[in-house]
């Protein structure tokens, strides 16, 4: 008898799903779609462009998705949840009683979740636009798919400061320079390829003064940039669907619908030149065109895992060449060239000066070589490598003197002397494929020169000023004009110091405060872009961090006025306290350690813009009377044009410096590399002495590897004794200091492993209070 009620029941709910999957343009809460049902789509778009429901994504795998009605084959726009497809049995969407778009698992568990909560009378549509949107019960878009794109920007879906394009380990987005970019970022290395750069962003047609950071294709194949970016498509004009994607194979390529065949056309593209782009071949492996971009080896390595190029290639002998001088060869490879790593440059040198710096430093593994320049660069990796034509220098690698040449030689190589080319026999198996859609490829060529020319036009100039400065930011940031300063300085008489952004001087306000006024040298003369940067610092103001009254900007003249802190900068305690009076006890180091690591945490991450230092060292750690930390010099980096772009060239590789290693390689700079300069001084407070100063027994220096090496000893052995300074006799904290080593050691080693300088402040606080040391030792 009761079972009767239930079967009605039951099969009501099936008339449900039934009516419920048929596809709708807009559908209100209480629908849904199991994943059983996936031809059919959950909703689609007023004139059926665009459909949006299960995916499948591979064998029994679903996502979530929004793709293209009428292709031959599902383009897909958009996905919930590429990361984590669902079974294909009992997978259910439904958009909920609470207004939520929510993606179950076969056991019920939720996958994605809009997170709307907007009640009953919520609606969920999909819009010609291919935007998918949640509108509350007053009809306003609350949620919406354009805002987490995946990796396709639709036309008027807007590409901005927080979102990027993603696809497997390539990106695309806004710099922190403002720059719209192409990014590798793989499990290795980091490197940006797009727009060039080997190119100054100004020659690549692009500028870094415009923050607003945002990006839209227009309706007839337009995307226009705050960057200066313009892309027109080959096809330009209204009617026609049109989406940029980044590929699988790291270009960005924007795409035309043809109609009638259903097939995309592409109508331009980032990188005619595939093999420009990074990371496709992994370390020591180049890529070269044969016709189709493909990945080798080089001479003396195999690929690490035959099926997959990412992991690049392994030396066939063991590399401690480095040991002894004399007992390396060198193999000359012709029209090759690597990107990055270098880890010294030198112009006008002979082939034989280039091979023995290259043979001389234990770090080199291959040297660069322009006949015509005498352009010499030693690499210290080898990664973003290329043949082409088109490169007139060679790449001539290590190989320790014991490897076998003849057997080098069956592989096709020969030693420079010899005078011939590298080639390497495809029946080794050491060429593939890593592009395997030839119809892509067939429509590139025909596109070529039509981007060549877009590229040339894209160049544009600067716009002249039209805002003549903010004249008061806030209460206590103010303009001063350049009388001011130079009464307030007298004549700037008292110089208290120089770097490498300015020389400080001291100055009295109104006659009674007293502050210090930085002369900057070679500061922007761009007013637009030096009152963009000047607006960032005067808004920052912690307790950490030296406090900003003003700026000057008048012509060339550009100064800032900063508080005054009356004990010096903390290398002077460091390294210079012969006397003891000045020498820093151990509560007041390590009170200096999270005094810094709060201000640059700040700056990291809780400014209104995000700022790097770029230049943390302990010149630029000021001290007050009770030894408060106030971080001097940030937000420069911009100012002083010392960002990326004039630092490529590796002089600092080499001495242990603060500067990270990407500094010197060609990775994006961000806060990284602060937390690797922080690394540096943190062990510099413990140990009271430069890093850079550190030599063996022997007087040899120590490079940083060596250093990270004995710093592991130091913490597997638990005892961090002999490492403190010694100037301390034995008076501090072991747990505290065992932490600083731990901390440091993260923070100088890999740089995707380098923690956050929010979580370096968590950790530290947990030893700062002596009932809770429990917590140091974890
Ligand atoms: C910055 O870029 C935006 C978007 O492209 C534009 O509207 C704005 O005018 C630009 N600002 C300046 C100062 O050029
Ligand atoms: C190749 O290796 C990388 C890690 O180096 C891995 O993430 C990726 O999934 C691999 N690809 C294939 C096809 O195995
Ligand atoms: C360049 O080479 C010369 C000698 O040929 C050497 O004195 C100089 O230090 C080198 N410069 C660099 C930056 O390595
Ligand atoms: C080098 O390799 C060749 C060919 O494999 C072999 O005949 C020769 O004996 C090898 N020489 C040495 C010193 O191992
Ligand atoms: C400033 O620019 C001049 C000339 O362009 C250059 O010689 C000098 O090294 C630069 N100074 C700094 C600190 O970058
Ligand atoms: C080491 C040092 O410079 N200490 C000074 C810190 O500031 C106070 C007050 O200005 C001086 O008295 C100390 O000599």
């Amino acid at each position: 008898m009761e079972t009767i009620p239930c079967l009605i029941l039951f099969s009501s709910l099936q008339i449900l799903a039934f009516s419920s999957a048929s596809p709708e343009h807009t559908l209100g809460t209480g629908s849904f779609l199991s994943v059983e049902e996936y031809e059919k789509p959950f909703l689609i778009s007023p004139s059926n462009t665009f459909s949006f429901g299960f995916y499948e994504t591979g064998d029994n795998a679903f996502s979530l998705s929004i793709w293209f009605t009428n292709t031959v084959e599902k383009t897909v726009v958009w996905a919930a949840n590429s990361e984590s497809p669902v079974n294909g049995h009992g997978s259910k969407l439904s958009f909920t009683q609470e207004g939520s778009l929510v993606l179950s698992d076969e056991k019920g568990f939720v996958v994605w979740d809009s997170k709307t909560m907007l009640g009953q009378d919520s609606r969920v549509a999909l819009l010609d636009t291919g935007n998918l949107v949640i509108t509350d019960s007053k009809g306003s878009v609350v949620w919406q798919s354009f805002d987490s794109p995946t990796d396709t920007l639709l036309p008027l879906q807007l590409l901005t400061k927080d979102k990027r394009l993603v696809s497997g380990y390539y990106s695309l987005y806004y710099g922190t320079d403002n720059v719209l970019r192409l990014i590798y970022n793989g499990p290795e290395i980091s490197s940006p390829y797009w727009p060039n750069p080997s190119e100054s962003i100004f020659d690549s047609g692009r500028t870094n003064y415009n923050s607003s950071r945002i990006g839209v294709l227009d309706n007839t194949g337009h995307f226009t940039s705050s960057d200066g970016l313009n892309i027109i498509a080959s096809d330009s004009g209204l009617g026609i669907n049109r989406r940029l994607t980044i590929d699988q194979d790291g270009n960005l390529r924007l795409y035309s619908l043809n109609k009638v065949e259903k097939s995309w056309i592409v109508t331009w593209e980032a990188m005619p030149q595939h093999c420009d782009v990074h990371g496709l071949c992994g370390r020591n492996s180049i890529c070269e065109y044969s016709p189709g971009p493909r990945c080798s080896c080089l001479p003396g390595y195999e690929m690490a895992d035959l099926e997959n190029w990412s992991k690049g290639c392994q030396p066939m002998f063991t590399n401690n060449y480095g040991q002894a001088i004399g007992q390396v060869i060198f193999v000359e490879m012709r029209h090759v060239e690597f990107y990055g790593y270098d880890t010294g440059f030198n112009i006008s040198v002979s082939l034989e000066d280039c091979e023995e710096f290259c043979s001389q430093q234990r770090s080199c593994v291959a040297y660069s070589y322009h006949a015509g320049s005498g352009y010499c660069y030693t690499k210290g990796m080898l990664y973003n490598g290329r043949k082409t034509q088109s490169i007139t220098g060679s790449t001539y690698f290590k190989l320790p003197k014991t490897c076998n040449i003849s057997e080098v030689k069956q592989h096709g190589l020969t030693c420079r002397h010899s005078h011939s080319t590298y080639e390497m026999h495809r029946q080794h198996g050491k060429w593939l494929y890593f592009y395997t859609c030839a119809a892509i490829f067939g429509g590139l060529e025909l596109f070529f020169t039509t981007t060549a020319c877009l590229f040339l036009r894209s160049k544009q100039n600067i716009p002249k000023s039209v805002m003549d400065g903010y004249e008061l930011m806030t209460e206590h940031f103010r303009k001063f004009s350049y009388r001011e300063l130079k009464e307030a300085t007298g004549n700037f008489k008292e110089e208290l110091g120089r770097g490498g952004s300015g020389v400080v001087y001291r100055g009295v306000l109104d006659r009674k405060k007293v502050v210090t006024v930085k002369r900057l040298t070679n500061a922007t003369e761009a007013e637009e872009e030096f009152q963009s940067e000047i607006s960032v610092i005067g808004r920052i103001n912690h307790v950490n961090l030296v406090r900003t009254w003003g700026y000057c900007s008048e012509g060339k003249h550009k100064l800032l006025v900063y508080d005054y802190v009356e004990n010096e900068s903390l290398d002077k305690h460091l390294f210079e306290s012969i006397d003891a009076k000045k020498l820093l006890r151990w509560n007041q180091r390590f009170t200096i350690a999270l005094g810094t690591a709060r201000g640059l945490a700040y700056l990291h991450h809780e400014c209104l813009e995000w700022v790097v230092h770029c230049d943390v060292k302990p010149e630029n750690i000021l001290l007050t009377q009770d030894f408060e930390v106030k971080i001097a010099d940030f937000g420069l980096a911009k100012l002083s044009k010392r960002d990326c772009s004039c630092l490529q060239l590796s002089h600092m590789r080499g001495t242990v410096g603060y500067m990270a290693p990407e500094w010197a390689l060609n990775l994006p700079i961000n806060a990284k590399v602060d937390v690797f300069s922080y690394g540096i001084v943190l062990l510099e407070i413990v140990m009271g002495a430069r890093i850079s100063s550190q030599t063996t027994t022997e007087g040899e220096k120590l490079d940083l590897t060596q250093i990270v090496e004995a710093l592991k000893q130091v913490v597997a052995c638990g005892d961090v004794t002999h490492i403190v300074d010694a100037k301390l006799h034995g008076q501090f904290n072991h747990l505290q200091a065992m932490e600083m080593v731990k901390i440091s050691l993260s923070c100088i080693g890999e740089r995707t492993k380098r923690p956050t300088m929010d979580e370096i402040t968590k950790a530290l606080m947990a030893c700062g209070d002596e009932d809770k040391y429990a917590d140091c030792t974890e």
